[in-house]
């Protein structure tokens, strides 16, 4: 066992059975004229860590351990998109409507695709989800039992949405989770901060969090 310098306290690092997750780093959620645009948020926030989270999953490659990729999505029929998300709220367009790079979060459509920079690898598994975990309705269990995974280390975003819900569901499936907190990011600061702080309130009630430079110490090491 070796260590990961984490809040509130290290991490008791098994590095075989590591994966890392990176969570829906989609041209939707990046890029002018996707889903988050049409909610009205900045999405510059999201560009700015693709090196960092880059530097992330170059360091899990190097060091021969799994990098999984999710991307929020739904099927052309949209049968796994329930209404009550569809409708909701008022953005200017809708999951499923035609915009600029394609069917916003439709699998398959040029806007829903992981942005080119952190494009996964021939062999790295990519799950497709239509919720916000990444546990729900798909087969991300099952991969992480065939893999012998017993540890989740998190990029991605949004960190309070669909990193936040994803550390929730692996943390009651009895996964221990590590957020890499310079490889995250909030359309707002103030939500990044306090997932931060309430992931690893309470003793690590949900998880760890680390930056990028101390998960990357310990696992090019191991
Ligand atoms: C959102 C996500 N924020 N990937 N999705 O709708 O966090």
């Amino acid at each position: 066992m070796v260590e990961i310098k984490a809040e509130p306290f290290p991490f008791p690092a098994r590095p075989e059975e590591m994966a890392l997750i990176v969570i829906d780093m989609q041209r939707d959620f990046a890029e002018p004229g996707g889903f988050g645009a049409s909610l009205g948020n900045d999405v510059g926030r999201i560009t700015r860590i693709v090196p960092d989270v880059k530097r992330l999953i170059q360091g899990f490659r190097n060091a021969g351990l799994p990098v999984i990729h999710t991307m929020e999505c739904h099927k052309p029929d949209l049968s796994d998109l329930p209404p009550a998300k569809r409708n909701r709220g008022d953005p200017s367009i809708r999951i499923g409507d035609v915009g600029p790079m394609g069917r916003i979060l439709i699998a398959g459509e040029p806007g829903t695709a992981i942005m080119p920079e952190l494009a996964p690898i021939a062999g790295e598994v990519v799950i497709e989800k239509p919720g916000k975990g990444a546990f729900y309705a798909t087969e991300l269990g099952d991969v992480l039992k065939r893999k012998g995974i017993t540890q989740l280390v998190f990029a991605g975003v949004t960190t309070e949405v669909c990193v936040q819900t994803t550390m929730r569901e692996a943390n009651d499936r009895g996964y221990e989770c590590l957020l890499a907190e310079d490889a995250t990011e909030s359309y707002f600061p103030e939500f990044k901060e306090a997932a931060i702080a309430m992931i690893r309130a309470q003793g690590a009630i949900v998880g760890w969090t680390a930056s990028i430079d101390d998960i990357l110490e310990t696992i090019s090491h191991a």
